[in-house]
């Protein structure tokens, strides 16, 4: 059994000139993911589940769990010393780390810190979904331009799924790699060694209810997806959890497609470039997956303003290349 902080090592080791500072962000998020599951598991019994009395700067309702999440990710970030800086969904700003080893570091990290807030007070899957980009700016504050870098530019992305069991899926862009939290020693230890998503599959995911709402395109591959898959000659199951790290994770692992498009009256869809899209379409990719907005490839958008939307066509290869014909029959429609 090998645990994340022996892997994180081994790893390192693949990299003669590395000074350990990345494996140490890795470390301090697996470490801030323990003690936010503590917390999502036993929610139910603390005052820890519910509304605060804050809204987001997308107008959503800030969940207390959310904000504790947000807080021991940012605390655990800035307490490594190896970060200059992070941008959370939470956040409305990005906070620039102004500690004395925090300045010299050369790493920011971006973070949805509990991804599918919806969930949380009905107890269904939700997750932590983070990035990590070297810095482009010098050596002091870290600046709005480290987190507006291409999703090409990640050294590392990755999430935790707190289900059925709590999971940390990461990769340094070489490989996919999953690790389940073994509750009784307190490690993460490597359940899914080199993750590959199946190259096709019998589920899609989309919320339908917005079927109205969809492009031409868009309903005319919904529509092919209910009606017949070529390989099965039968139809696609519906699998939708509204929750952007489950239903990522089951297409990793059963393959399928996970669709959030753009609407009529949100043309650039909901879900965010930099700390949702940008993070899970590296994963994807290094899973042999793809990732696009529909019309091209989700990490060679580069970012204009830090909680920018796209829309979100990622999965099995076959199917994303499928969807993306349909949006090339239908176009402008
Ligand atoms: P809808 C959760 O709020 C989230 O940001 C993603 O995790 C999820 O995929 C999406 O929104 C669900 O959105 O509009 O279908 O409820």
């Amino acid at each position: 059994m090998i645990t994340l902080d022996e892997f994180i090592i081994q790893r390192q080791r693949d990299f003669p000139f590395a000074t350990g500072d990345l494996s140490g962000i890795l470390r301090n998020i697996s470490l801030a993911a323990k003690v936010v599951n503590r917390e999502v598991n036993k929610a139910g019994l603390v005052e820890i589940l519910g509304e605060t009395e804050d809204e987001n700067i997308h107008g959503e309702q800030v969940k207390k769990l959310d904000d504790y999440a947000n807080r021991q990710f940012i605390d655990s970030l800035r307490i490594s010393g190896l970060c200059c800086g992070i941008a959370s969904e939470e956040e409305d700003d990005f906070l620039a780390f102004d500690e004395k080893p925090n300045l010299q570091a050369n790493y920011v990290v971006t973070f949805d810190p509990l991804d599918g807030s919806s969930n949380i007070d009905v107890n269904v899957s939700i997750g932590t979904i983070f990035s990590i980009y070297r810095r482009v700016s010098p050596l002091g504050p870290c600046k709005e331009i480290d987190f507006l870098q291409c999703g090409t530019e990640q050294v590392a992305s990755g999430y935790i799924i707190y289900g059925s069991s709590t999971m940390m899926v990461y990769t340094t862009r070489n490989g996919l790699n999953g690790f389940t939290l073994d509750p009784s020693i307190g490690e993460f230890c490597l359940s899914h060694p080199n993750i590959i998503m199946p190259k096709t599959g019998k589920y899609y995911s989309i919320n339908q209810g917005y079927m109205a709402n969809f492009k031409k395109g868009v309903r005319e591959f919904v529509k092919y997806c209910q009606e017949k898959d070529e390989a099965t000659k039968r139809p696609f199951g519906l699998r939708y959890i509204g929750s952007m790290v489950a239903d990522i994770h089951r297409n990793l692992i059963t393959g399928g497609i996970f669709i959030y498009p753009s609407l009529s009256n949100h043309p650039k869809g909901k879900l965010r470039l930099v700390y949702e899209c940008n993070p899970m379409a590296l994963i994807i990719e290094q899973a042999g997956g793809k990732a696009t907005t529909g019309t091209m490839n989700i990490l060679d958008l580069k970012p204009t303003e830090l909680h920018e939307r796209c829309p979100v066509f990622m999965g099995s290869t076959a199917l994303v290349e499928k969807a993306e014909d349909f949006l090339v029959a239908y176009k402008g429609q």
